[in-house]
């Protein structure tokens, strides 16, 4: 056979999805089997995922996937999260979602026993309340914790249940800040330190690396035909999608526009100065030992939580948000108040009323304040990775479902004045396939994966505006606003 079977499980923050591809030396074409929606629930105060209903959407996928041979599966998701198990391999509770407020206040006191410059020089993890070992502090003298005997970040957790395997998947146990970076192995001595104990988590494993097969019973839920290995991937959605940038350059930048945007460079070594800590960049381990240096924007999330209040559908959004004057209200896409769940129409109200600009009337105003803000945090992000990894870059690589949005897309090649390509939309998906068919030697290195993705993929080029008037707006936006 020159071209082989494979399916990409990749869990998003706002949907799960299972992929089928054919991947080959000259082929990549990858179908949807299933899609489901990821929906957090509230339960006594505190924000889960709901882990088995992700995990009855993925076997309901491996069922679509239809009943011919498949010669891998690979399984990516969202960063940072975990489930615990006990000593007999049962989950104990939902995993906590990233977005819940328990880690208020934590990293604070962490910082007391390890200083934050030290921790960001060893880890080189930028802050966020919810990295997994603020998490795990939080959870601290919890019965949950207590009872535990090991700790599973979510996509190990879903290869578990379908292989009975443990593992920790090194590209995502590098977002949890116990990562040095350097070595790609834990950093023993922060988490001695701030007494988190690193025996909860199973032995490190690398993208490529077996993962098992499909147990007995998973094959007669899903009518697959045996055997089915799982390969494991670059786990980390972020990480996968960052491996099918179809770039055909070195001097590239990637967005990843999802329910985040995460955008920055991939580097060979990762760049821990103090400078870069106060920019809050993090050095997340990539494929093949890479460094991704990039930045967290709070991404679509804003407009994907405008939508739960309004009864407007996207399309019609975008075309009136196209029609709107650019930049006349603007908003922090870093900004932390935007983080949890809530009333987000309103809260971008209030940013805007209390920096003194228009405050957006309606949901197509919103949305316009939304997109220029992204696009400006998009260029500064951009420009801040090339001052302080000191590289230059010459096209801006959009991938993820953003990637479908024209409008954010020829804001970001305004906003950062160079060129756009857009596309993969699937990225996380294609980069687990194309990690999966390396494994099976289809294809040589992460070069080859990328021209096989410049050559099969459909992309949608943006030209920068070339209007004078037009950039220096977005110079002087860049002055008014820090992201
Ligand atoms: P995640 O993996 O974080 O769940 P995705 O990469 O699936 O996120 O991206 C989801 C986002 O992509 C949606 O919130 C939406 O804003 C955007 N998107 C998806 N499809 C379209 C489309 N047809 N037009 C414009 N935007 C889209
Ligand atoms: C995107 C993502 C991102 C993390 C966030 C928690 O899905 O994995 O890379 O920072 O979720």
């Amino acid at each position: 056979r020159s071209h082989h079977r494979f399916a990409a499980i990749d869990l998003g923050a706002s949907s799960g999805r299972v992929m089928v591809a054919h991947a080959g030396p000259d082929t990549l074409d990858l179908r949807e089997a299933h899609r489901f929606t990821n929906r957090p629930v509230r339960t006594a105060g505190t924000l889960h995922w709901d882990i088995l209903s992700l995990y009855a959407g993925v076997l309901d996928g491996l069922r679509a996937a239809g009943s011919a041979p498949l010669t891998s599966i690979g399984i990516d998701g969202w960063a940072v999260d975990y489930g615990l198990l006990d000593a007999d391999g049962n989950l104990l509770g939902n995993p906590v979602h990233y977005r819940d407020t328990r880690t208020e206040g934590i990293a604070a006191r962490a910082w007391k026993t390890v200083p934050a410059t030290e921790l960001y020089a060893t880890t080189g993890v930028q802050y966020a309340p919810f990295n997994t070992l603020y998490q795990l502090l939080a959870a601290r003298g919890s019965a949950q914790l207590a009872a535990a005997k090991h700790l599973l970040l979510v996509p190990d957790l879903l290869t578990y249940w379908l292989t009975g395997e443990l593992g920790t998947e090194l590209t995502n146990a590098s977002t949890t800040q116990l990562i040095d970076p350097g070595t790609g192995d834990w950093s023993r001595e922060v988490a001695s330190r701030l007494g988190i104990d690193l025996g909860l988590f199973p032995p490190l494993r690398r993208p490529g690396d077996p993962a098992g097969h499909l147990l007995p019973q998973i094959l007669d839920d899903t009518n697959l035909t045996s055997p089915v290995p799982v390969t494991t991937v670059a786990s980390h959605d972020t990480a996968s999608a960052v491996a099918a940038v179809p770039a055909t350059t070195e001097n590239f930048a990637y967005i990843c526009t999802g329910t985040w945007s995460l955008a920055g460079l991939e580097l060979t070594a990762p760049v821990r100065t103090e400078e870069s800590r106060e920019a809050n960049f993090t050095n997340e381990l990539g494929i093949d030992g890479t460094v991704r240096y990039l930045r967290n924007i709070m991404g679509l999330w804003l407009l994907q939580e405008c939508l739960r209040t309004w009864s407007t559908d996207l399309e019609t959004l975008l075309r009136e948000a196209a029609g709107i004057p650019a930049l006349r209200s603007l908003v922090d896409a870093a900004d932390p108040a935007f983080l949890a769940p809530g009333d987000m129409p309103q809260r971008i109200a209030r940013a805007c009323a209390a920096t003194g600009q228009p405050v957006p009337g309606t949901p197509a105003e919103t949305t316009r304040c939304i997109l220029d803000s992204l696009a400006l945090a998009h260029r500064r992000a951009i420009e801040d990775a090339q001052r302080l990894a000191d590289r230059s870059v010459d096209v801006v690589h959009v991938v993820g479902g953003g990637a479908r949005n024209a409008l954010l897309c020829q804001l970001t090649a305004d906003a950062c004045g160079l060129p756009v390509v857009a596309g993969p939309a699937e990225a996380a998906a294609l980069g687990n396939v194309l990690v999966q068919a390396r494994a099976q030697g289809l294809i040589r290195d992460r070069h080859e994966m990328r021209a096989l993705l410049a050559r099969t993929q459909q992309l949608t080029r943006y030209e920068p505006t070339g209007d004078p008037a037009r950039r220096t707006a977005w110079d002087e936006a860049a002055r008014r606003v820090t992201a």
